[in-house]
């Protein structure tokens, strides 16, 4: 079809899908569009659009569509487009994607796709567009996948529809089509692909590690449960020496389940242990979230009390067990290893990974796609949240080092092997909870580490989250540069915040929009614990006397 005819079929499909009638403008946020499923039809369809242009744009390469609200509740969905090497939509992408999200009528939709696509300057001889989508399991993810096949169809996009897919195996297949004929490829191009490639270098970073205990994983009655069971038919049994893991929180059937007192963002925010846990004391736990991109790890001390954790864990255990292969293969030199942390970080964190382990630290905007751009400028980049969303890039550099170096002695060819199965282990397209479960055990078995030694590495400061829910976070907008530790407005309200901290040894507050709720986080750290809640229940105070809305969630 003419670039007219394709215009036309835009218009006609979106009388089917009428924007959900609301003032607000629709925003692709910290990952995509997501709000309550019921105004989702509109935007899914738009980003069905968004998504083929995307791919002519860069050639006809695939790119890659998630329907998925991750930690959210069950009622919300949401949808993000994931670009051509796995990593998040490339930038200017994002605002042609809330340009379309904000049309009113589909002949308002025709004019701006028409000059959206003469801005984007693609060639009209480069028609050939490819997507691929998945969905988590939400019930709502399978009517908005008819919303999406009319956006694609409209816009003339070849499609193939996974399924149900965790967000990072969608990541893995959009970076997996994209290498399979050339020289790296990336992996097998299917869900059994992912499997193979993870369970095959799981057993190659094991060879000479014994798993100590077992691990249980509350899945946040999502599609991770079902992902892994899948995966562990590739592992080795545990009574072959393989790794024991136990699964709770699989109920996928009952949808209103999802992450409900249960999953990664409850244990985090919630600082306590998820329902369904029996875990006796020192037993290891981890959670996912609802689409399995996060991981964090926790346990129970005699009392019980209860001791996390959590994303700055991972990247610290992580950066230190590079760090030690790296100087056992004789590469300590050659291959720097740098942490990419955001303002959640715990400070204790930040201190071990400078002083104690003597790396390079650096801060970024909350978000996996800004720590994963600064993880790129890195030799090997190791990127978390402190809410479990993370992973570890190897630059080529890096790569060439580790594949290519000779080993002088046994040990420094174990500690290559060992660095060798970690690159394929470790999903390098995104966080993935699946790949940071095993890369955890591994780096936990061969320290010895029970969770007791890993949590002995360092003592957090005491810390809290909050969030209020606020009808205006847009007006809470941070200072460009300051890696979201300031405000730029309301005004005087990071006066107000300064204040409040002032008055506790080693205070530090910070407060920004949520990029994917309607609420006002919190985050605040203290010497003690006591003080702690008391700061950050005053800052909480300040924000609901200014959204007079505002509604704090304790
Ligand atoms: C998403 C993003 C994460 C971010 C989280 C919370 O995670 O991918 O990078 O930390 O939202 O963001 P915010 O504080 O802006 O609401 P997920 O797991 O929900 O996709």
């Amino acid at each position: 079809p003419s670039e007219s005819e394709t215009e036309k079929a835009i218009v006609e499909a979106a009388k089917h899908y009428p924007r959900a009638n609301v003032a607000e403008d629709f925003q692709y946020g910290t990952a995509g569009f997501r709000m309550k499923d019921d105004l989702l039809d509109y935007i899914v369809f738009i980003v069905g659009i968004v998504a083929t242009l995307r791919s002519r744009k860069v050639q006809g390469q695939t790119i890659g569509i998630m329907i998925t609200a991750s930690h959210n509740k069950y009622q919300d969905n949401g949808v993000k487009v994931v670009d051509t090497q796995g990593e998040m939509l490339e930038q200017s992408f994002e605002h042609v994607a809330t340009q379309l999200a904000n049309v009113h009528t589909p002949q308002d939709l025709g004019t701006t796709y028409a000059s959206v696509l003469k801005k984007l300057n693609i060639p009209a001889t480069t028609k050939k567009a490819h997507v691929i989508f998945a969905r988590d399991t939400r019930p709502s993810g399978l009517r908005l996948v008819k919303a999406l096949k009319a956006g694609l169809e409209a816009a003339g996009a070849e499609y193939i529809d996974y399924g149900v897919l965790t967000t990072p195996q969608l990541h893995y297949l959009v970076k997996a089509t994209n290498t399979e004929s050339g020289r790296n490829p990336f992996g097998e191009v299917s869900e059994e692909g992912y499997y193979k490639k993870l369970a095959k270098n799981f057993v190659a970073a094991m060879e000479d590690a014994k798993p100590i205990g077992s691990v249980t994983v509350d899945c946040a009655n999502g599609v991770g449960a079902p992902k892994l069971k899948q995966l562990l038919k590739h592992l080795p049994p545990p009574e072959k020496s393989g790794l024991r893991i136990r699964i709770v929180n699989d109920q996928i059937e009952k949808p209103e389940a999802l992450n409900e007192g249960c999953g990664a963002d409850f244990v985090k925010t919630q600082q306590t242990t998820p329902a369904g846990f029996n875990g006796k004391a020192y037993d290891r736990w981890a959670s996912f979230d609802g689409d399995a991109d996060r991981i964090i790890y926790y346990f129970n001390e005699e009392g019980p009390v209860f001791r996390m954790l959590d994303g700055d864990r991972i990247a610290t255990l992580t950066a230190s067990f590079i760090g030690e292969l790296l100087q056992k293969a004789g590469l300590a030199e050659k291959v720097k290893v740098s942490v990419i942390q955001t303002a959640y970080a715990n400070g204790a964190s930040t201190r071990y990974i400078e002083q104690g382990l003597k790396l390079k630290s650096e801060f970024t905007d909350t978000g996996v796609k800004h720590l994963h751009h600064a993880a790129l400028r890195a030799d090997i980049g190791v990127y978390f949240e402190a809410n479990g969303h993370g992973t570890v890039l190897f630059s080529p550099h890096a790569t060439k080092k580790i594949f290519l170096s000779e080993p002088q002695s046994p040990a420094q060819l174990e500690a290559l092997n060992i660095l060798r199965a970690l690159t394929d282990l470790i999903n390098q397209a995104v966080g993935d909870a699946l790949s940071d479960l095993l890369l955890t055990e591994v780096i936990l078995a061969h320290k010895g580490f029970t969770v007791k030694e890993w949590l002995a590495t360092y003592t957090d400061m005491p810390s809290r989250l909050g969030k209020v829910n606020v009808l205006d976070r847009r007006s809470y907008t941070t200072v460009p540069g300051s890696a979201e530790r300031k405000l730029a407005s309301p005004q005087y309200m990071q006066e107000k915040i300064d204040e409040i901290v002032a008055k506790y040894k080693d205070g530090r507050s910070f407060v920004r929009a949520s990029g994917t709720e309607d609420a006002v986080r919190i985050y605040g750290e203290a010497a003690e614990s006591f003080d702690v809640d008391n700061m950050v229940e005053k800052v909480m105070e300040t924000i609901m006397a200014y959204s007079a809305q505002g509604v704090a969630q304790r």
